[in-house]
């Protein structure tokens, strides 16, 4: 019998940025710097450089500026709005409410930004998706307090969240407490997730300790959100680490099973389940890991579990116990084998739609709560032709690869509520600190050396998504 493939009715389409790589105007309005200030640009083979404790003089901080979102809100929201978004996810910048994080009174000019980009989301019948924290926590918390390993952080990190949960009662429904906490899994989390500037705490037990108190974090924050207003919806986000087994050897394959339970359940099922899985008491225990738990925390854990599990899912890699010096590549904040069956971007991300299908299914297997995708799509290199247009094809084959396997996925059962593609205006690499590796649908004319004029072109993308959104998925 053929099946017929349909997405949900009320399905959200629509796009993702963070703060710190879209906004700029880093120092208007009484905004306080992040951690994402004193990062200077990078590439592919250059990491990004931290200059504690300030941005030094002659240096290019690509995030000071970003895309400018700041300034051209309107006109973007506008573009979200023609293409026919359902959603935009957005995070709030932490140092533009709170400029140093431990003030006891919020930035009232940081908030009416917000306001104002909350009234032209609703003028285009679009609804908003908060993260709280994606990866800008304030300078002074790092520098004053050393970032997530205090957890002192917890207490502000709440004040910061009441007042946008009370502040958008009724306007917004939905929420994600932490981008990708998981990453702290990873030594790349210390810096992005924790604020964890010092070297010497980049090291596993520190930054577990650190995602601890996220959790806890979490918790006391989705607890608290429910009770100012039982509309409200909070999610979880993890960077879904998909590691398939090199070789069918059984040491591979239960490695791989091991590797996606660290990486990803240990933070889902906390989030998820209220409870640290067995394995992760093990795995703390066989590395001399000493993570301080209050007594009160078990509890608070249960209390605050969350509605929905979003993800950000790029591509996959391979891990093994049996393959030594075998190839590795790049994956969002990995390296790992790399998969001779997988073509990767010009960054080396392996691409990899069906993988996109395992993890839904894998995912809902394990939590049988909702799902969204909130990070999806393809960094590259983008170029205006002399017709004045971006041919962005593919980028269109990398997401109708992924949406169609979405698509299976919700045969399968997977219930999913929507789908938001990563960077739907250009935006500052995370990783790598380069406009020149774009995501969006939207061209920013801005590029690496701080020129470009800020103007905003669609790409062939833009007329493809909207169709796609128009016909709810039929159209791929
Ligand atoms: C995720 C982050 C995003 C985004 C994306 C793409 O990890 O949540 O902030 O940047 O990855 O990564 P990159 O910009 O490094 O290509």
């Amino acid at each position: 019998m053929m099946i017929q493939k349909k997405m949900p009715e009320n399905f959200l389409w629509g796009g993702a940025t963070a703060a710190n790589q879209y906004e700029g105007g880093w120092d208007e309005d009484g905004r306080g710097p992040s951690i994402a200030d004193i990062l200077t640009g990078g590439s592919v083979d250059k990491e990004r450089r931290l200059t504690v404790p300030e941005p030094v003089e002659g240096e290019f901080y690509p995030n000071h500026e970003a895309t400018d979102f700041y300034h051209h809100y309107k006109e973007d929201i506008a573009l979200f709005g023609e293409m026919g978004f359902k959603v935009y996810r957005f995070s709030v910048s932490w140092s533009r409410i709170f400029p140093n994080g431990d003030e006891e009174t919020p930035n009232e000019k940081g908030l009416e930004f917000y306001d104002k980009v909350i009234d032209e989301l609703e003028k285009y019948g679009i609804e908003p998706l908060i993260t709280i924290s994606h990866y800008e926590n304030p300078l002074h918390l790092s520098l004053a307090y050393g970032g997530w390993k205090n957890r002192r952080l917890i207490d502000f990190y709440l004040r910061f969240a009441k007042v946008l949960f009370e502040r958008y009662k009724g306007r917004v429904k939905y929420w994600l407490t932490f981008n990708e906490i998981n990453m702290l899994t990873e030594p790349f989390g210390a810096v992005f997730c924790a604020g964890m500037l010092d070297e010497a705490d980049n090291n596993e037990e520190t930054r577990y300790q650190a995602m601890h108190h996220q959790l806890v974090a979490s918790a006391l924050a989705v607890k608290m959100a429910h009770e100012i207003d039982p509309e409200n919806k909070l999610g979880c986000m993890l960077a879904y680490h998909n590691g398939y087994p090199y070789t069918c050897h059984p040491k591979d394959v239960f490695f791989a099973q091991q590797y996606c339970q660290i990486h990803n359940s240990i933070a889902g099922d906390v989030h998820v389940r209220g409870a640290y899985p067995g394995f992760a008491y093990r795995y703390f225990a066989e590395h001399d890991m000493h993570i301080v738990m209050l007594p009160e925390d078990a509890q608070i854990l249960k209390e605050g579990t969350v509605d929905f599990v979003s993800i950000s899912y790029y591509s996959s890699n391979c891990v093994s116990l049996t393959q030594e010096g075998a190839e590795t590549t790049q994956g969002n904040g990995t390296v790992n084998i790399r998969n001779p069956y997988l073509k990767a971007s010009d960054w080396g991300w392996q691409i990899d739609a069906l993988g996109l299908r395992y993890v839904l299914n894998q995912i809902y297997d394990r939590y049988q709560i909702p799902i969204m995708i909130v990070e999806n799509g393809l960094g590259a290199v983008d170029e205006i032709t002399e017709d004045g247009q971006i041919h962005d094809d593919y980028r269109i084959d990398y997401m109708r690869q992924h949406i169609g396997e979405m698509k299976e996925a919700v045969c399968d059962g997977v219930d999913l509520m929507g789908y938001t593609c990563w960077g739907c205006t250009d935006v500052v690499s995370a990783s790598t600190g380069e406009v020149k590796k774009r995501y969006g649908l939207i061209f920013v004319d801005k590029y690496d050396d701080g020129t470009g004029d800020m103007s905003r072109k669609r790409k062939d993308s833009f007329y493809w998504y909207k169709k796609v959104i128009e016909s709810n998925g039929e159209i791929l």
